[in-house]
């Protein structure tokens, strides 16, 4: 049955005349729609998502987070002199107020106000968008470094927790619930030799040898839009996990999705390595804007956090191959497994090229 969205969009603050709804998008997450109305002789856009209840248990947590994050941001931006509608998620209102619906069937619907003249990239297409993206991911972590922690939900316990994550990969593997494991017998391999790395970023900050801050925990390529005129990184999306974390994780995971040649599913390996031009840019740019908050100690960890969040992007989507699909959106037949086997061919690139990755951190700012 079709979704009945006239129903959905007459319970927020929308201004015009509601005319359709597209699915927009390639979040493995949620279904994210972009909603048009007409104001005027305008076309007026916004994005409805429906919030994934099966990954965000706590989609309440999820919203109070985004709301005190959102307002955070927004005085910072207004203080820089920045434009607050288009550098942060705007949140749409219910008519009672809320920041998200739940409809009859359970589903919460929640909308912000569509950014206008940019976009997210799957793949990098010039080294001017990856400064830029991270320089807004940098800035993003410096406007947040003020944050009252202790305001956050934790929207996903232990999300980048490598080894609960290498855990439950295990159990995974032992249950074997899709009678996948045969199949996969190398990848699985390449997990279990690579166990002792899982806990080594967990461990410092357990001896606090690294500083929790607030950090956004997915920062993929694609979530970060870039201005079609400027090229500049307008804005940070999907800030779902943002929560105490390490910074490493969010240039970890960066670098997985920026510094590759390929998209993060393509099923021929040979056109998927590690791009250390882009490493090299991600690094300039990231620390150019971030780098003064950061410690030598985290500095240090960039090339290994790369690898890490690669990993245990690539076991999480070889656990979820095992246990037969239920977490990322598949589109197609061992899809998680491709995927997984693209951040492993990387893990391996990177580990042969760590020295140069470290030579790299270590030059800055001069030779980079
Ligand atoms: P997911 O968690 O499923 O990845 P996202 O929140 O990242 O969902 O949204 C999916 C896609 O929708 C993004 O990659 C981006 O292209 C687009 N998008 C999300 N929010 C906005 C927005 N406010 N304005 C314009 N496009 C957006
Ligand atoms: C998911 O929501 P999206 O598509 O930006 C996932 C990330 C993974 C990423 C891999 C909440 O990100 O952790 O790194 O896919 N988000 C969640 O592409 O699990
Ligand atoms: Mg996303």
């Amino acid at each position: 049955m079709g979704l009945d969205f006239k129903d959905i969009v007459q319970k927020f603050r929308f201004e015009g005349d509601y005319r359709s709804a597209n699915i927009y998008g390639n979040g493995h997450i949620h279904d994210t729609y972009a909603l048009v109305f007409q104001v005027g002789g305008h076309v007026r856009r916004y994005i409805l998502q429906r919030i994934n209840q099966h990954v965000f248990r706590d989609p309440e947590g999820v919203q109070s987070n985004i709301e005190l994050v959102t307002a955070h941001l927004r005085r910072k931006i207004i203080a820089a002199g920045g434009d607050p509608q288009r550098e942060t998620l705007n949140l749409i209102p219910t008519l009672d107020g809320n920041s998200y619906y739940r409809s009859d069937e359970g589903d919460c619907w929640r909308s912000f106000i569509f950014i206008e003249g940019a976009r997210t990239y799957e793949c990098v297409e010039n080294l001017d968008h990856v400064y830029n993206a991270a320089k807004a991911f940098g800035n993003f972590q410096n406007m947040l470094s003020d944050f009252p922690s202790e305001q956050l939900v934790e929207t996903i316990p232990n999300f980048h927790h490598t080894g609960m994550r290498y855990q439950a990969f295990l159990a995974a593997v032992e249950s074997d619930i899709a009678n996948r494991a045969r199949f996969c017998q190398s990848e699985i391999d390449f997990v279990t030799q690579r166990a002792a790395k899982t806990s080594i970023l967990t461990d410092m900050l357990a001896r606090a040898d690294l500083a929790e801050r607030v950090t956004h925990n997915d920062t993929k390529f694609n979530n970060v839009m870039i201005d079609d005129q400027t090229g500049e990184g307008t804005c940070i999306i999907d800030l779902d996990t943002v929560m105490p974390g390490l910074s490493l994780y969010d240039f970890g995971d960066a670098i997985r999705s920026t510094a590759t040649t390929a998209t993060e599913d393509e099923p021929d390996l040979s056109k998927v390595n590690f791009d250390l031009a882009v490493y090299r840019c991600y690094t300039r740019g990231y620390l150019d804007a971030a780098g003064e908050i950061l410690t030598p100690r985290e500095i240090e960890q960039l090339p290994f956090s790369a690898i890490l969040m690669t990993f245990e992007c690539g076991m999480r989507f070889l656990t979820d191959h095992l246990q037969g699909d239920t977490y990322y959106k598949i589109h197609r037949q061992n899809h998680n497994l491709d995927r997984c086997r693209t951040q492993f061919k990387l893990v391996s690139d990177m580990e042969k090229q760590f020295d140069v990755m470290t030579d790299i951190i270590e030059q800055y700012p001069e030779g980079i």
